[in-house]
Order: structure tokens, then C-alpha cells, then sequence
């Protein structure tokens, strides 16, 4: 009788669940998946840090609304792995952790990489943690991991291997491999709570539909556009759920910061439809600034921790984003709406104000070049369905307010962990996700620090990210708090010095550039996209401006 290893398992299982990308970053512990995955021509993408394999795995997994796998070694492999874990727990992005682990046999032997409690240490970080003892039992538990991570809410597992079990030798005819691992039966609204949320928002004057989380998992574009044109409700959005409306629509309000725009008490949004949204860091916790606190809500998430945790909800569905919008629409065409086309019209307007108000306020043309000037110049010259990596701390709150997107999962950022340092792994795993889209990685002069040695897995597998730094020599967010709290006198280790990041970008084989006139901006962009090669700009910014969304945060502090 033949035999397979239970690393060879594993991967019968991955492929079972549909998986055609793993990575990682090679141990000994790991050989067999290795072995196992060249021979079933599941591509590797080996990356240079662990934590850029978890990172691409969670970019993966937000770029295709599927399950990313990320395999690191035993002992510091998995410790350099554990910030995705818990960004990816945070942000509930299913990812399937599969670490090494020392044999089962030398426990408690000092041996190598070892001596720690990996499934102790992952377990209130991922929504199951578990180590398989005994090689048959491979196929079930991978299985069960998988249908964990993808089932809402959605979230990160981790299965521990030991390196006996990997390299177990297992009768083949003994081991059966799971078939439909995966599980797609979301959950939808009662008759009654659809009846109640139409109601409510047939009474209202000034209503709002927020995107989030939930919603853009959900896959709710089509149905989200056919409800709000009926009704003719506009939308807002935080950024995963960016582009689920385009933003070139006229019902289109802007990110959720966009709220606080509309100041005027005759302004304020009366009834809130929260779809999949997660109050909290991007509402501005319970800050009314954003969201009035007198707003009736009407709160749909698959979570019911999520509902009531901030806000209280007028009507609480715990059920799937798109499953209630099916049901919302099929219930508003029999209804007459209200006109809301002057509510409409002052969403725009307040939209409109703050971008002109921006363009007047920040300096062009000058060096160093305004970020907001940077922002803007890349938005305008990102090529047509650009993947957005925003990285970074007021870099990306600058991005936020002007990227414009058409299609969802195209602005993948911070999530509630806010982790600086994430964002080449992100694009590793959107860009392999998405070979022929282009992807933009946003990310500040410190955030790049941390993993810059991903330009190197960029060029190993020919992935034309186009890197650009906001390079202020500064971490800016950092250095403005304590500027703000502590006085400009008090700066002490926010500065960055000048480092000369193109090149370190070229030492890796990629292109790099260093743009330090706000007129050669524009055409090292756009060349970097035409080039199909990795490129790093290195883009010398002022330091001194605060983001708008920064400001407001900050004043909610006074
Ligand atoms: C891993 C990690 N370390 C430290 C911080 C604290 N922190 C928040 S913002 C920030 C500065 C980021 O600087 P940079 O990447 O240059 O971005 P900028 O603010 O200039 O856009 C730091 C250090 C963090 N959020 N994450």
C-alpha cells in the first residue's frame, strides 16, 4: 500500500478548499509542505520576513473575499508571524496559519525552536488555535480550520504541526480527503425586521446607508446600487467597503469622515442604515461628530457582539449584508419614497465644499511637495482598476481624501490594530491575487523600515507593485502627537533621517526613483505602471502638514 506524508495531506486538503497560493517562509519543520506543494504545482511565495507572508496571506484573502494560508516555522517563525495574526483577528480577514512546531516526541527537551506553547500564545488572537497530534486525522482538522476562517464572522485559525506529524508516513487508502470544505449559507433577515427597517426609513427626512466591513465581505455592489438608487438613499463608506459604490455615483457621500461635513442641524443624518459596519476607530467611537447620537439605527452585521456595542440599534438584524439587501429591495418596490433629492444635493455639496476647500487651503507646485498635493497626484494618474495598499499613518489619512474607486476591495488599509509596517505584504498578497490589475503600495518613510526586503520578493516573483513613500524623514503621526502633547521642544525619536530608500529598492533588482519636484511626480507614476517592474518612489514630502481626519481625531481629544 502506498504511503503519503502529513504534509502531503495538508495539501490535499488545501486543494480541496480551493487554495492555489501559499506564503511563507521556510524551515526544516516545514519540508514536507514544501515538497508537497511543488509537486501539486501550488505556487510558493516565499517571502524574506514572516510576518510579510501573514500580511500577504490577510491581503490575499481581502483582495478575493477568500481564504488566505500563510505557513511560518516553528519557534521564531511563528513569533515574527504573530502582528498578522492579530490584525487579521481584529479585522476578522480568514486566514488559515499553519505553523511548524518541534516533534511531539522531544517535548520538554530543549530542543530547537521550541519550548513554547505556540496554540497558548495564538489562541485569543484567532478564532480557533489548534495542534493536530495524530497524521490521519490531517484532512478533518484542516478542513474544520478552513470552514472556521470563512464562516462569518470570518476570522484567522491557526493549526500548530509538529514535525513528526508533518513527516508521518500515513496508508493512503486509509485517509479519506474532505469534499465542499467550504460553506456558503449566509444568514438573512426576518419579515418583520425588513418591515421595520423600510418603515424607518421611509420616515425619515435625512437618511444615510454606512457600508463596512460586513457589507463589502458580503458582496453586496449590485444589490447595495439597486437599493439606494430606489430609494434614493446616499451612501458612506469606510475603506474595505470602498468602491461597493462607485465613486463616481451621485449618491456617493465620501468615507465616513465625510460626516463631519454636515454640521448644520437641518444637516445631520436622521435614520442610519449600517450595513456590516463595526462602530468604533472609523466612527469615531461615540463621538457624535460622524454619526448624531439622536440618529435612528437600523443595524445589520453578522456579529451580534458588533450590534448595540457602541450604538443603540432602532431595529438589530444579525444577518448577512447582501441576504437583507435582497430582502430590503424586494420589499422597497412596492413602496412610494420620499423625495430626498435636496438631502441628496446637500451631501453633495458638503462633498464638493471640502474638496475645494482643500485645494485652495494646501500649497501646490512647491518642494517639498504638500502630501496633499502627493495624494492627489496619484489618484489622478493611478491606471484604471488600481488595487490601493494604503500604509503609512497620515499618509493614508491624506490618501482618504482623494482616492476614488469603482469597484470594492480595491482600498485595502488599517483595520483596528493599526499596525504600520504592513503594507508590502498586503500588496504581495493583492498582487498575486490579481496579476493583471495594478497595485499601488502608499506607505510612509517609517512604515517601509519594516519589511523593505519584501522589494526583494517583489523581484523574485516579478510582481510590479509600484511602492511609493511619503518620505517626511519623519514618523509623522508620531512626531505631530508629541509636537501637539508634549511641545515642539519635546521631539525625541520621530525623526527620521535621510535614507536613500530607491536605492536600497535597486540593490534588490527593482526600479527606484526619487522624486523630490511635485512636477516629476506625475510621470514617475505613471512610467512605474508602464514599466511592469517593482519600483520604488521615494517621494520627499513636507512634513509640517497635519491630515484634515488627523486634525479632527485630535480635536475630539481638547
Ligand atoms: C507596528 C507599529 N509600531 C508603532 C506604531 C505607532 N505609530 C503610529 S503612527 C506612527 C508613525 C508612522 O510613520 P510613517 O510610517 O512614516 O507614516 P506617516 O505618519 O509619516 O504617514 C507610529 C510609529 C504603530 N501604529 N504600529
Amino acid at each position: 500500500m502506498a504511503t503519503v506524508t502529513g504534509g502531503e495531506l495538508v495539501v490535499r486538503t488545501l486543494l480541496g478548499a480551493n487554495v492555489r497560493h501559499v506564503f511563507g517562509l521556510h524551515g526544516a519543520h516545514l519540508e514536507t509542505l514544501f515538497q508537497s506543494l511543488a509537486r501539486h504545482g501550488v505556487p510558493i511565495i516565499d517571502t524574506r520576513h514572516e510576518v510579510a507572508a501573514g500580511h500577504a496571506a490577510e491581503g490575499y484573502a481581502r483582495a478575493t473575499r477568500g481564504l488566505g494560508v500563510a505557513m511560518v516555522t516553528a519557534g521564531p517563525g511563528f513569533t515574527n508571524v504573530i502582528t498578522s495574526l492579530a490584525n487579521a483577528y481584529l479585522d476578522r480577514t480568514p486566514v488559515l496559519y499553519l505553523s511548524g512546531s518541534a516533534a511531539l516526541r522531544d517535548a520538554e527537551s530543549n530542543t530547537l525552536q521550541a519550548g513554547i506553547d505556540q496554540v497558548a500564545i495564538a489562541r485569543p488572537i484567532t478564532k480557533w488555535a489548534h495542534q493536530i497530534t495524530t497524521p490521519s486525522q490531517i484532512p478533518r482538522l484542516v478542513a474544520q480550520a478552513i470552514r472556521l476562517a470563512t464562516s462569518a464572522p470570518t476570522g484567522p485559525v491557526l493549526l500548530d504541526l509538529p514535525m513528526d506529524v508533518l513527516m508521518a508516513g500515513i496508508e493512503e487508502e486509509t485517509v479519506r480527503i474532505p469534499r465542499n470544505v467550504l460553506v456558503d449559507s449566509p444568514a438573512a433577515p426576518t419579515a418583520q425586521a425588513v418591515d421595520d427597517a423600510i418603515e424607518l426609513l421611509r420616515s425619515a427626512k435625512r437618511p444615510i446607508v454606512m457600508v463596512g466591513p460586513g457589507a463589502w465581505q458580503s458582496d453586496c455592489a449590485q444589490e447595495l446600487r439597486a437599493f439606494v438608487e430606489r430609494a434614493g438613499i446616499p451612501v458612506f463608506s469606510d475603506f474595505q467597503a470602498h468602491g461597493l459604490l462607485p465613486s463616481s455615483h451621485a449618491l456617493w457621500g465620501g468615507t465616513y469622515h465625510k460626516l463631519s461635513e454636515l454640521t448644520a442641524s437641518d444637516a445631520r443624518p436622521d435614520v442610519v442604515l449600517a450595513l456590516g459596519v463595526r462602530f468604533g476607530l472609523f466612527t469615531m467611537g461615540i463621538s457624535d461628530r460622524l454619526v448624531p447620537s439622536g440618529a435612528k439605527l437600523i443595524h445589520v452585521e453578522v456579529d451580534p457582539k458588533e450590534i448595540g456595542r457602541l450604538r443603540d440599534a432602532h431595529v438589530a438584524i444579525v444577518a448577512d449584508s447582501r441576504e437583507t439587501l435582497r430582502a430590503l429591495n424586494a420589499h422597497a418596490k412596492a413602496q412610494r419614497w420620499p423625495d430626498f433629492a435636496h438631502w441628496q444635493k446637500t451631501v453633495q455639496e458638503a462633498k464638493a465644499a471640502r474638496v475645494a476647500r482643500h485645494r485652495e487651503q494646501y500649497a501646490r507646485g512647491t518642494t517639498p511637495i504638500h502630501p496633499f498635493h502627493a495624494v492627489t497626484t496619484i489618484a489622478d494618474n493611478l491606471p484604471p482598476d488600481t488595487i490601493v495598499v494604503g500604509d503609512g499613518a497620515e499618509s493614508y489619512h491624506w490618501l482618504n481624501e482623494v482616492i476614488r474607486q469603482e469597484r470594492a476591495g480595491s482600498y485595502i488599509t488599517h483595520g483596528f490594530l493599526g499596525a504600520v509596517g504592513f503594507g508590502l505584504g498586503l500588496s504581495l498578497g493583492a498582487q498575486v491575487a490579481h496579476p493583471k490589475r495594478p497595485v499601488l503600495c502608499l506607505v510612509g518613510d517609517g512604515a517601509i523600515g519594516f519589511t523593505i526586503a519584501e522589494l526583494d520578493t517583489m523581484t523574485r516573483h516579478a510582481l510590479p507593485i509600484v511602492v511609493v513613500i511619503m518620505n517626511n524623514r519623519s514618523w509623522a503621526a508620531s512626531q505631530h502627537f508629541q509636537e501637539i502633547v508634549s511641545g515642539r521642544e519635546q521631539v525625541l525619536g520621530t525623526r527620521l533621517g535621510d535614507a536613500r530608500y530607491h536605492d536600497v529598492a535597486k540593490a534588490f533588482g527593482a526600479e527606484g526613483v526619487h522624486v523630490t519636484k511635485p512636477e516629476d511626480l506625475a510621470p514617475a507614476i505613471k512610467a512605474a505602471f508602464a514599466g511592469g517592474k517593482a519600483t520604488c518612489i521615494n517621494v520627499e514630502i513636507d512634513v509640517t502638514p497635519i491630515p484634515p481626519e488627523i486634525e479632527l481625531l485630535m480635536a475630539r481629544h481638547d
